[in-house]
């Protein structure tokens, strides 16, 4: 038989029923004190039947938010919030991990505790806007971590990881991709530090490495994955040899025994991208490696059969598709998303798109 989506497969200690996996999905819905609400819960219920769930982007401390109502792990209110949706989706027999995310220089200050300036690798402002409680914001120039608050940085990752487990998640994955904070150190454009942080593809590689290290020791590497997007441009970020950078990435990542690495393997909006051979990335990482963006069944099975990813990650096919796995089950035809009621609103757009059975 061949291998093809609907083959089971283990990613670390994590069983998936299928290699259908929902890809993470920033949607703005979060409740009060950005605590997940019960409409979050009937989202993910709904969507259960996914080999595997990725969470949205979940901020692992105050200062690692960056736009309205997204769901926290780091206050008790919030753990109880995602832990009503972890048992709701393994009641329906799913599985599902916790995205950890600080969004670094991508936030706003009405966002931040007491108006505080984003914090990033290099005081770099982006381009753009933020999206923020009081309407889009031009972006403002971060602070600079000083090397004594990286520390903190990584024990925040370590505790929202113990939140995580104690919400009972599967596991979790680190965010290190879509210019957010740990993409920010990683990539030349956006770190300019002269410390063991920046330079070299060695020294901007480091703070993932240590944030790596501290999530395995709370969860263990077979519940730990890991999220890159070599050529993504999104939030105003670029390397100068993303292939030397992210071919290093992988096998700094080797020696841990990750559950899986997942690759966003292209540009979030249409840009020039520079050249990159992701099945160069895909051999140097000797692990099981989730690809995304812009997948479909077809194409999906084709690269699991060929050997260019073991599992794949679909996001807009599940905004719109509760039952995306027995609709490629049976070559049913898809709904259509409708981008206005992406980020934010209400049940709309959210928990209203039909199964096949209505
Ligand atoms: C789109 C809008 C807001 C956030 C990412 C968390 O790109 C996001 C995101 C995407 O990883």
């Amino acid at each position: 038989m061949t291998t093809d989506l609907f083959s089971p497969i283990s990613l670390g200690s994590i069983s998936l029923k299928s290699r259908i996996v929902m890809a993470p999905l920033t949607r703005n819905r979060a409740g009060a004190g950005n605590v997940p609400q019960d409409i979050n819960v009937k989202y993910y219920e709904q969507r259960a039947s996914a080999g595997l769930i990725i969470t949205e982007a979940t901020p692992i401390s105050a200062m690692a938010h960056g736009y309205p109502a997204t769901p926290g792990i780091h206050s008790e209110a919030q753990v109880a919030g995602w832990k009503k949706v972890v048992d709701a989706v393994h009641a329906k027999g799913g599985k599902i991990v916790l995205q950890l995310w600080h969004v670094g220089r991508i936030s706003h200050p009405s966002l931040l505790p007491d108006n505080a300036l984003p914090v990033a690798p290099s005081a770099i402002k982006p381009a753009g806007q933020a999206f923020t409680y009081i309407g889009l914001q031009d972006f403002v120039t971060p602070r600079a971590l000083e090397l004594n608050e990286l520390p903190g940085i990584v024990e925040d990752y370590a505790q929202a990881t113990r939140n995580a487990l104690a919400a009972g998640f599967d596991g979790v994955e680190i965010h290190a991709a879509n210019g957010y904070l740990l993409d920010q150190f990683l990539r030349d454009s956006t770190n300019q530090r002269k410390d063991q942080y920046g330079g070299s593809i060695e020294n901007r590689t480091r703070l993932l490495l240590e944030v790596t290290r501290a999530v395995v020791d709370v969860a263990g590497a077979d519940k730990v994955g890991v999220r890159i997007s070599p050529l993504n441009p999104f939030n105003d970020i670029a390397d100068s040899n993303p292939q030397a950078l992210f071919n290093h990435v992988a096998d700094a990542l080797n020696p841990f025994k990750l559950a899986y690495l997942h690759v966003v393997e292209g540009g979030m909006g249409g840009s020039d991208l520079p050249p990159f051979d992701f099945l160069d990335l895909r051999k140097h990482f000797k692990g099981a490696y989730m690809a995304n963006l812009g997948y479909t069944k077809a194409t999906a099975n084709a690269a699991i059969a060929e050997g260019r990813a073991d599992v794949v990650a679909f996001g807009v096919p599940f905004i719109a598709n509760p039952d995306l796995v027995e609709r490629f089950r049976l070559d049913a035809p898809l709904n259509e998303a409708d981008q206005s009621s992406f980020y934010g609103g209400n049940e709309t757009g959210y928990i209203d798109y039909p199964t096949l059975q209505g």
